[in-house]
């Protein structure tokens, strides 16, 4: 943890005023570094009060997921134990790809409050205004191959649909690959990316984009999109939305990598997506089928009954359902 975090831990911690010395103490740093800490931090947007003969007390923390923010009461052992926050990048899934390069750590995350080039699949964009949603990114490094990887966004999937069922109660649906719905409307959208060799992955970039807080989209989405706020008709804790997610995604991660759990996460993901047992369309290589979704393999692709009775694994790309999507 940086010293940051340490400070706004043990502020948070005390709930009281606590000296300068207290904290150099505790802390093993100068009186001089934690008193400029202390300055950056309000910078920051921390309302923290300073009294001569008493110390420091901290009013107020900003709405912003910052590792300060989250780390201290993060309940998992490695995914967001390290924080690249930024109150604004073009995209969360570059910046992280940047930093996966250079070598960062499994588990890494970037968060930024607003993207200015949120990306989608296939060159699409992604709606990321300012401090309204989670876009984060995660750097997976697993020992998987890359016929797996479609894994990774499953496991994300289900997370994502845990969460947004164990913070606001709200009934989340997968709509196989990556999108999660509410009452038939996108409340989240996940773009995984890779760098891989024939038989070996470099690093996987988990990118999630949930909107929490919004109140209004595009005029092109709207009819499509949703958030949490709007479903649930109140404003949503996005630090504890970030930090349940985190330890999710850790939880379904370490099963998913045990082959005697993996199908039961199959079942519990089966039954959270639509997609299973509808008609649907797919668009392969620029060529249209209708089929019906009639299962999922350990990988994560879709198994469709195509008319004419043959069975096709589908990856990814595009698959529209029928009752869904409009596309009948
Ligand atoms: C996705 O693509 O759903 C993947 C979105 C991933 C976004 C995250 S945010 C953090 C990380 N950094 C990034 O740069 N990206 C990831 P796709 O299935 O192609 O859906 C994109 C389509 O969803 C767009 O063409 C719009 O129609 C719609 N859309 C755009 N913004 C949206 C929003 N905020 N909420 C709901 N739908 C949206």
């Amino acid at each position: 943890m940086s010293l940051k975090s340490k400070i706004v831990e043990i502020l948070k911690e005390k709930n009281d005023y606590v000296s300068g010395e207290e904290m150099s103490n505790l802390l093993g740093v100068s009186r001089t570094a934690v008193w400029k800490t202390i300055s950056r931090l309000k910078e920051e947007g921390y309302v923290i009060e300073a009294v001569t003969n008493k110390g420091y007390y901290l009013k107020q923390s900003p709405d912003l997921l910052t590792e300060e923010e989250i780390s201290p009461t993060l309940k998992t052992r490695y995914i967001g134990r390290k924080i690249y926050h930024y109150k604004q990048v073009d995209s969360t899934n570059k910046e992280a790809k940047k930093l996966a390069i250079d070598g960062a750590a499994e588990g890494s995350v970037v968060i930024s409050e607003e993207q200015t080039a949120g990306k989608g699949r296939l060159g699409r964009t992604w709606a990321s205004p300012y401090g309204l949603g989670i876009w984060m990114s995660l750097i997976l490094r697993p020992q998987i191959t890359p016929v797996e990887v479609s894994k990774i966004t499953l496991i994300a999937a289900l997370a994502v649909s845990k969460t947004i069922q164990k913070v606001t109660g709200l009934k989340a649906e997968i709509k196989w690959p990556n999108d999660i719905l509410i009452n038939k409307k996108k409340v989240c959208g996940i773009l995984t990316e890779m760098s891989a060799e024939m038989d070996k992955i470099n690093y996987i970039i988990l990118g999630i984009g949930l909107n929490v807080n919004t109140e209004e989209f595009p005029e092109e989405i709207a009819h499509k999109a949703t958030s949490l706020k709007i479903e649930g008709k109140k404003s949503y804790d996005r630090k504890e939305l970030t930090q349940e997610l985190l330890f999710e995604i850790e939880n379904y991660y370490r099963l998913f990598t045990k082959q005697e759990t993996v199908d039961k996460l199959l079942e519990e993901y089966k039954a959270c997506c639509v997609t299973l047992n509808k008609e649907v369309k797919i668009i392969r290589n620029g060529i249209e089928y209708i089929g019906k979704a009639v299962g999922l393999t350990e990988n994560g692709e879709l198994l469709v009954e195509k008319e004419d009775g043959e069975l096709i694994h589908v990856f990814s790309g595009e698959v529209s359902v029928r009752g869904i999507d409009a596309y009948v």
